[in-house]
């Protein structure tokens, strides 16, 4: 039976704190509209897209009060009156990404960019998110998860797995290509070393610290370069890649910082992936040598419904892992605190029970 109450993190007003609340009311099924259905979570990851959402610093404001979170997985136990065409059933085990729902009718879903659709709904944003025992869904969106991947290493492929897999997708490499990653040790850059890994990219992840270093290494990467320590980044991104540079560079950085220089240590033809969302920052480059190396720069946002199955059949298969760590969700803000100081290698994923 599905109770009237449950645990929830709570913000109640932009930059305040998370707060745990026991009593927050569970929609009842007979309050689902058709195409929505009840998860009842097992865990969530913690992105640091919920941190910038909790402290308001993007230049698009979130719902308030909000529910954050949009890596969560779990059990189908309602789906809403009316519902057609269900792709999902009740006792299903699936995920909620960021990209909640869609229209999947527009120009933009059906050329496959169902996050720019207007009608988008986003989880732990403008619709409340994964930081709760249950959360209300859509049939059409959640992702089915396969057997053979426990839901805690499931939770962080739905953003971060998502997120790097489709950037590196559209970085234009091919096997044997070297990929710069700027925010390698972080939740969604140890996700790229290893999606970069299954395309046969060679790897030159950066970022800062021993157990990111660690990381990095054990996951793959040919190289490891601390943004703290080097004094010269493209010199050492050219002496690794033989004078030319390197083919593509996925920035995974919450800061700004990650994007200095990478037109210069591309090689001419290079793809800049841009993906942290620092809210206030422009990208700064050379436009003279952007254009005489013919350098793309692609923004790119999450991943769509198929992104995402690929994504978590790739970590289905165990080709990829996350590297996590387990807390109750009732210490999110003190993970908040963590991610804020960059001691986070890897991932949180939060424990819906506790
Ligand atoms: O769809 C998208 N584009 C998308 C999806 C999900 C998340 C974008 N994001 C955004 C988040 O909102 C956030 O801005 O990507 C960014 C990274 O999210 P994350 O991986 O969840 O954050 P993290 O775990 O804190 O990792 C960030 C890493 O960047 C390193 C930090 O040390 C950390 O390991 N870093 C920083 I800050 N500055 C750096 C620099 N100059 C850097 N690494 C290299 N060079
Ligand atoms: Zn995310």
């Amino acid at each position: 039976t599905i109770p009237a109450t449950q645990k929830a993190a709570v913000i109640s007003k932009a930059g305040g704190t998370v707060e745990i609340k026991t009593d927050h009311p569970v929609r009842a099924q007979k309050d689902l509209l058709p195409g929505e259905c009840l998860v009842k979570l097992d865990c969530s990851g913690a992105c640091h897209t919920d941190l910038h959402a909790a402290a308001g610093d993007w230049p698009i404001p979130a719902k308030l009060p909000l529910i954050g979170g949009h890596e969560g997985v779990g059990t189908v136990v309602a789906i809403g009156d009316n519902t057609t065409n269900s792709p999902v059933k009740l006792g299903d085990r699936v995920g909620i990404k960021w990209l909640a729902d869609s229209c999947l009718n527009c120009e933009q879903c059906r050329k496959g960019r169902e996050q720019n659709c207007d009608q988008a709904k986003l989880s732990g944003f403008t619709v409340d998110g994964t930081f709760q025992e249950y959360v209300v869904s859509y049939v059409n969106h959640v992702t089915l998860i396969p057997e053979g991947i426990p839901s805690d290493e499931a939770a962080s492929v739905l953003c971060a797995g998502v997120t790097v897999y489709r950037a590196i997708k559209h970085s234009q490499t091919e096997a044997g290509d070297w990929i710069v990653l700027p925010g390698a040790g972080g939740g969604l850059g140890h996700l790229a070393v290893q999606y970069a890994r299954v395309r046969g990219l060679r790897v030159i992840a950066v970022d800062t610290g021993a157990d990111k270093k660690e990381l990095c290494l054990k996951l793959g990467a040919d190289k490891w370069i601390d943004f703290k320590e080097t004094k010269d980044l493209v010199g050492e991104i050219k002496a690794i890649t033989g004078g030319a540079g390197a083919h593509s560079a996925v920035v995974t950085s919450a800061s700004a910082t990650g994007y200095t220089q990478a037109v210069d240590y591309l090689r001419p033809g290079g793809t800049l992936m841009a993906v942290g969302l620092p809210g206030d920052a422009k990208l700064e480059a050379s436009i003279f040598w952007t254009v005489l190396k013919n350098v793309s720069v692609i923004g790119s946002y999450v991943g769509n419904r198929q992104d995402a199955r690929e994504a978590i059949d790739i970590a289905a298969r165990g080709q990829v892992k996350v590297h996590f760590a387990t807390r109750p969700l009732s210490e999110l803000k003190d993970v908040y605190e963590g991610m804020k100081e960059g001691k986070i290698a890897g991932r949180i994923v939060l424990d819906m029970s506790k």
